[in-house]
C-alpha cells in the first residue's frame, strides 16, 4: 500500500495502555525546562540508523527468573504472559527474590543461541538485561539482585552472548525495563498489582541515578547497538525523564539506537508515537501486531511472540506456523519495518525446540530469498492481491521489485500494476529462472509456472525503469 496517505494508522488507540496508565503519586518531577536532545542532521541520522534499517530481522530474548515458575505458581496456572507472573500472581518481593537461589542455567550455550539466530537470517539480538521484576542478567555494581551475586550459576550471562554476537557478526542489543517491581524506591500500584508502580515520595532521583548507573554499566561492559526500553508507562515517569535518559545514553555511545519506549510518546500496542508533538526515541514499537501500513519517514519495529508469551511458560503450546512467521516477516518488510521475533528460553538455558524448528524453517526460506528482505524499501503499491512487494534501487538507476506471491495465480499470469514503471526483466529469485512478460494497458503480466515453486512465498523479481 502507498505509505503516503496512511497517516490513519496513527489514529488507532491502544486501549490496553490507556488503562495501564493510571494516576501516579505526586512525586513526579514537575520541572518544566525542556532538555535539548543531541543535535543531528538527517544525513547523520541516516548513517546512525543504517545497519538497523538494512537488518530487517532480529531475535528478541526474554529470559529471567520467571522462567523457573514457567507460568505456574503454587500449583496454579497463572493466566497472562510468563514474565509478568510476579505481578499476575501478586507474589511478595521477598518470596519472588528466592527464585534467584534456584537459577542455574547450566545448559546455557550462547554460541548455540547466536548460531540459531544467525541461521534464521536474523541480524541482531535484543536480550532482557533487566525486566519488570528487577532481576539483572548482568554483573551490576548497583545491586546484588543479579545473576552474578544472587544465583548459584554466578556468572554474567550477557558478556558471553555479546562476545558471541561479535564473533558471528550479529549486533548485540539490550532491553531495559524502567518500571521495577523490586527496587525499593518503587512500590506496588495497588493492593493486588505491582503494575503500574508508584514512586515512593522523594525517591525518584535515587531511582533515576540507579538506572543511569546500570545503563552505563551495560554500555561499558557489553557495548549494545540498541537500547530497547520498556515499562515507561507508570505515571511517575515523564517525557522529560525520557529525554534525560535518552540524552545520557547517547552521550555514552553517540551511535546507539534507542526505541520510543524511552519516553512517553507511544500509543499503546499500536506502538507509533502520538501526533501531538515531538517525542523522544528513534523508532516506533508496535507490539504483537503488524500495522496496516508503514509511515513515510518513520522507523519502526514490530515485536512479536511465536506462541502467546514472551517469557517461558511450560504449557503454552500455541505456536504460530512457520508459514505465518515467514509471511509476517515479508508483510513487515513490505511496509518498511523490522521484525523482532521472540524466544523465551527455559530456566536451564535452552531455547524451546518448537522455536528452534521454526527458526530453522525461516532460515531455509531466507537463504534463498533473503535478498528480497534485507536493505529493501516498502512496497510502491497500494494493493497487491497476490501477496506483498518490497523494492530496492539498483546501481544502474533501475528499481528491482520483489513480488512475494502468497496466492499463486491460477491462470499462470502474475499481474503487476504498470505504475511500477517500465519492465526490463523478470525472473524467479530461486534459481534465477527467467520469465517472460507482456504489457496490458493497466498491468504487466508475468508468465509464471503452473504451480507455486514455494507455497509459503515465491519471490518473483521484476526490474523496472
Ligand atoms: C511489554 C512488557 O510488559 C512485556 O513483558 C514484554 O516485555 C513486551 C515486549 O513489552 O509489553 C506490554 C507493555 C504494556 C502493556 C502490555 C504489554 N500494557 O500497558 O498493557
Amino acid at each position: 500500500m502507498s505509505p503516503r496517505r496512511m497517516i490513519l494508522a496513527t489514529l488507532l488507540v491502544g486501549l490496553v495502555m490507556t488503562t495501564a496508565v493510571s494516576k501516579g503519586d505526586q512525586t513526579a518531577d514537575r520541572s518544566t525546562k525542556v532538555r535539548s536532545l543531541p543535535k543531528e542532521t538527517k544525513a547523520q541520522r541516516d548513517a546512525r540508523m543504517r545497519w538497523w534499517r538494512e537488518a530487517r530481522f532480529g531475535m528478541f530474548i526474554h529470559w529471567g527468573l520467571y522462567a523457573i515458575p514457567a507460568g505456574t505458581w503454587k500449583g496454579k496456572q497463572i493466566p497472562g504472559i510468563g514474565e509478568w507472573i510476579m505481578d499476575r500472581a501478586n507474589i511478595p518481593v521477598e518470596e519472588y527474590e528466592k527464585l534467584a537461589a534456584q537459577f542455574n542455567p547450566i545448559k546455557y550455550n550462547p554460541a548455540e543461541w547466536v548460531r540459531i539466530a544467525k541461521n534464521a537470517g536474523m541480524k541482531y539480538i535484543v536480550i532482557t538485561s533487566k525486566h519488570h521484576d528487577g532481576f539483572c542478567l548482568f554483573d551490576s555494581k548497583a545491586t546484588t539482585y543479579d545473576v552474578v551475586d544472587a544465583t548459584p550459576y554466578g556468572k554474567d550471562l550477557l558478556k558471553p552472548l555479546s562476545e558471541e554476537c561479535r564473533k558471528q557478526g550479529l549486533k548485540f542489543c539490550t532491553y531495559y525495563s524502567i518500571m521495577d517491581w523490586h527496587h525499593p524506591a518503587q512500590m506496588r500500584g495497588s493492593e493486588k498489582r505491582y503494575n503500574p508502580t508508584k514512586m515512593r515520595p522523594g525517591r525518584k532521583r535515587e531511582y533515576m541515578d540507579y538506572m543511569k548507573q546500570q545503563l552505563r554499566e551495560i554500555i561499558e561492559q557489553y557495548d549494545p547497538a540498541v537500547l530497547w526500553f520498556d515499562g515507561e508507562w507508570p505515571a511517575w515517569y515523564t517525557e522529560e525523564d525520557g529525554r534525560e535518559i535518552y540524552t545520557y545514553v547517547r552521550s555514552l555511545k553517540p551511535s546507539i539506537i534507542i526505541n520510543n519506549r524511552v519516553g512517553k510518546g507511544r500509543k499503546g500496542m499500536e506502538g507509533f508515537n502520538k501526533g501531538d508533538r515531538q517525542y523522544v526515541g528513534d523508532f516506533g514499537t508496535p507490539e504483537q501486531r503488524i500495522p496496516p501500513t508503514g509511515l513515510p519517514g518513520v522507523d519502526w519495529e514490530s515485536c512479536m511472540t511465536m506462541n502467546r508469551t514472551w517469557g517461558y511458560k511450560s504449557y503454552d503450546h500455541d505456536w504460530k506456523s512457520a508459514e505465518t512467521l515467514i509471511r509476517n516477516l515479508i508483510d513487515i518488510a513490505s511496509k518498511g519495518g523490522n521484525y523482532l521475533l521472540n524466544v523465551g528460553p527455559t530456566a536451564e538455558g535452552l531455547i524451546p525446540q518448537p522455536s528452534v524448528e521454526r527458526l530453522a524453517r525461516i532460515g531455509q526460506w531466507m537463504k534463498t530469498n533473503g535478498e528480497s528482505i534485507y536493505a529493501t524499501q516498502a512496497s510502491p503499491f497500494e494493493k497487491t492481491p497476490w501477496g506483498r512487494c518490497t523494492q530496492k534501487k539498483l546501481a544502474n538507476g533501475n528499481r528491482r521489485l520483489y513480488l512475494h506471491v502468497f496466492h499463486w495465480p491460477n491462470d499462470g499470469k502474475l499481474r503487476v500494476p504498470t505504475s511500477a514503471g517500465n519492465p526490463q526483466a523478470a525472473f524467479l529469485l530461486a534459481g534465477k529462472k527467467p520469465l517472460t512478460f507482456e504489457r496490458q494497458d493497466d498491468a504487466v503480466l508475468i508468465s509464471v509456472p503452473p504451480s507455486a515453486p514455494d507455497p509459503v512465498a515465491t519471490v518473483v523479481v521484476l526490474d523496472v525503469k
